[in-house]
């Protein structure tokens, strides 16, 4: 098996290096292979000087043409995969490397559609402000009702999902919003993710947090379409369908 690590960096100069460095020294296990797969969103802190200095065979990077959300950075690293998993590792040192251990191991024993790291269940979410973590168990229990699942913490970074699970999704979201889009495609098309428990070291806002309320309220527009059907991707498909001359009926 082959994991497609994801790192999808913005602005990110002060850990960059280091995320790479423990993601190459992460032991995956016996029968995985490994490729790590960069999307700099268009960096200007100095994160890119960094990333033109690597040169390893594992390692891949692309570099945005402008910001494109975090969103579109998963996707591109999706288009790219040639791994039977993705795992997308963030950037900041929030979330540790070497937990995608805790993945391999349970995906080379299940072979599961989608496994994913709740911070819930690791302890609760050692969150520095109140309104996030209040925020964050809405969002969960929104998706768990519009979607009859089981989650603890659907607005993980922590997401490992099986490649032709991925493939099928027909992602459209371009920014926070795909943490959401992800879970809620999953569980539309019948797969169960697991959950496992991770540690999780949250920046404060004075440290380049950057998420806020505009990304919640674009959570719950987000997981509202989806149940509902309003998926961009519907407008063209039959957008592609007007070009192709087809006519209806
Ligand atoms: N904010 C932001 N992050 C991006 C973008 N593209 C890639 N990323 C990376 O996505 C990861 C998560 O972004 P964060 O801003 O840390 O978002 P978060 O962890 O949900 O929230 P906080 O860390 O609490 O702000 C990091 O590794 C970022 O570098 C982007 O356009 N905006
Ligand atoms: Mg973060």
């Amino acid at each position: 098996m082959k994991l497609s690590v994801i790192i999808c960096c913005y602005n990110e100069v002060a850990t960059i290096q280091d995320v790479i460095q423990k993601t190459q020294a992460v032991d995956l296990g016996p029968g995985w292979d490994r490729e790590i797969i960069v999307v700099d969103n268009y960096s200007t802190d100095g994160t890119r000087d960094i990333l033109q200095k690597i040169d390893h065979p594992e390692i891949q990077i692309i570099y945005h043409k402008r910001n494109m959300g975090k969103g579109m950075s998963i996707r591109t690293g999706i288009t790219r995969m040639t791994g039977s998993y993705f795992f997308i590792q963030d950037a900041d040192n929030e979330y540790d490397p070497f937990e995608q251990r805790k993945f391999t191991d349970l995906a080379a024993k299940t072979n599961a559609p989608a496994i994913f790291g709740s911070r819930v269940l690791g302890g609760e979410i050692k969150s520095k402000y109140k309104r996030t973590l209040m925020g964050n168990r809405f969002v969960t229990w929104l998706h768990n009702i519009l979607f009859n699942d089981h989650l603890t913490d659907v607005a993980t970074a922590s997401k490992m999902v099986r490649a032709d699970v991925a493939h099928s999704l027909n992602l459209t979201c371009t920014g926070f919003d795909l943490d959401f889009e992800m879970p809620d495609k999953i569980a539309m098309s019948g797969h169960k993710i697991i959950e496992i428990p991770i540690n999780y070291d949250p920046r404060t806002y004075a440290e380049g947090k950057k998420i806020g309320l505009k990304d919640a309220i674009k959570a719950v527009q987000t997981m509202l379409r989806d149940r509902l059907g309003f998926s961009p991707a519907l407008k063209a498909a039959e957008v592609a369908e007007l070009q192709s001359g087809k006519v209806a009926g």
